[in-house]
């Protein structure tokens, strides 16, 4: 059975859209799983402790892979691009969030779903958007388009031109 998953993609550390741009092509290789759908590229302010600015976008994928099988793969791709585990908000090459998989709801250690900052975060919401305005947050029975009109987020989000494929 194939599931519809949203990925938020974020990266703050040298060729920002170069990294972007390789972990599309690095999840078009997952195994069963198709990519069929990329939000516009964001500029966005950073939340947090880092200080350099973010590119961000959101990916729609189709998958027979289970959440938990998502993650490891997603977690290989970032190790190759050269993602450092270290503090828990420090710049990163690359990050890989599953932010929505189906109506799921995954409450474990190492995985949550829906990714419980997605709510609050313009740069997620914004680009998320674009792809599935209507898709109802299975926590919080409010469409993405209901959740990010309500935003109180002010951190800048701006929509480069031209990022789109
Ligand atoms: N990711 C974080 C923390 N802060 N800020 C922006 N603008 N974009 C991100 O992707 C981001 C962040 C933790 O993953
Ligand atoms: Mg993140
Ligand atoms: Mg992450």
């Amino acid at each position: 059975m194939q599931s519809q998953v949203f990925i938020g993609v974020g990266s703050n550390l040298g060729n920002r859209q170069a990294y972007y741009q390789k972990a599309l092509d690095l999840m078009a290789d997952l195994p069963q799983t198709t990519i069929v759908g990329c939000s516009s590229l964001y500029e966005t302010e950073p939340i947090g402790e880092a200080k350099n600015w973010y590119v961000n976008g959101v990916v729609e994928l189709e998958t027979a892979l289970s959440p938990q099988q998502l993650l490891g793969h997603l977690q290989k791709i970032e190790l190759a691009l050269g993602r450092k585990r270290t503090k828990k908000w420090a710049s990163r090459t690359i990050d890989l969030d599953i932010l929505l998989f189906d109506k799921q709801i995954v409450h474990e250690e190492r995985l949550q779903i829906p990714h419980p900052e997605m709510h609050r975060r313009r740069f997620v919401l914004l680009p998320l958007s674009e792809l599935a305005p209507q898709f109802v947050h299975p926590l919080l029975g409010a469409t993405v388009a209901e959740l990010l009109a309500g935003l109180a987020d002010d951190k800048q989000v701006l929509r480069l031109p031209l990022s789109n494929g």
